[in-house]
């Protein structure tokens, strides 16, 4: 019997990483397909924990350990969600932009990017506008994917977005999200793509290229 996926949840949200990685494994061994153990088990751990933080029940250091948890179980999973042996066709550029330190979330859209046959540039965290702009002049990839987490970086997301376009150099399509990212701030700073998770970033990526 595979363990609850509620034994995940808890786990991660309460840091503890070996018991995440043992149950990350065991759910594995068991057959679960890793992007319900991603989506049904993981995320809402780190649900958890930015409640617990909104409330003053807990603060950085708790949210750094449970990082530290969630990228341990998604090291696991990687293999597992990235496909092997496909050449890739198109190249897409990745990074949490200005002033944002989360890379959780982006990470995971990198894995299921290569998973769904993409070269993926990964620029990090804290990414400059002009950085982008120069990956996105020395990579020529088909996408530029942002993401943020913080109230506070959207604006970077914003210049960013300016910059990509204003050069004739950059001929990509500039695709968005993380949490405070809504498809209508998207479609305000012009970007061609959202997408709220990891699912459905895929999906919209191969929409935008296709197109
Ligand atoms: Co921070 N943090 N944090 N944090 N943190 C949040 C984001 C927060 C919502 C917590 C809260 O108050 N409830 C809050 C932001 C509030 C706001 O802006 N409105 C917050 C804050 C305030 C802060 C600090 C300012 C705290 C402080 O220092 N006082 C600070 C900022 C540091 C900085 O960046 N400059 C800070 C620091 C940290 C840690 C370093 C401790 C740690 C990050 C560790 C790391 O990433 N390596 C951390 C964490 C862990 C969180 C929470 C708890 C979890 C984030 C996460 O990893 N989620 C978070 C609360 C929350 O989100 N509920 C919180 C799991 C991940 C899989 O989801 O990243 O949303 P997510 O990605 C999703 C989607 O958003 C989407 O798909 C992903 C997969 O489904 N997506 C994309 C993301 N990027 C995409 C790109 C795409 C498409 C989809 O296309 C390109």
């Amino acid at each position: 019997m595979p363990p609850p996926l509620n034994d995940l949840t808890a786990a991660v949200a309460a840091g503890k990483r070996k018991d995440t990685a043992r149950l990350t494994q065991e759910l594995l061994d068991s057959g679960m397909e890793p992007q319900k153990i991603v989506e049904d088990g993981l995320v809402p751990g780190m649900a958890i924990i930015g409640e617990k933080f909104k409330n003053n029940e807990i603060f950085v250091p708790e949210m750094l350990i449970a990082a530290r948890s969630m990228k341990g179980a998604l090291a696991l999973l990687e293999p597992h969600l990235v496909e092997a042996g496909v050449k890739p066709e198109y190249t897409v550029v990745i990074g949490t932009v200005q002033g944002d330190l989360h890379d959780i979330g982006k990470n995971l859209i990198g894995m299921m990017w290569k998973g769904a046959g993409f070269e993926v540039v990964d620029l990090g965290t804290n990414v400059a506008p002009e950085t982008y702009l120069q990956a996105a002049i020395e990579h020529k990839p088909q996408i530029v994917g942002l993401s943020a987490l913080l109230t506070t970086t959207m604006p970077a997301m914003r210049e960013t977005v300016k910059l990509l376009r204003e050069s004739d150099q950059v001929d990509a399509k500039i695709m968005v999200g993380g949490a405070p990212i809504t498809p209508t701030f998207a479609e305000e700073i012009g970007a061609d793509g959202y997408a709220a998770d990891a699912g459905s970033a895929v999906e919209v990526a191969q929409g935008l290229v296709a197109a």
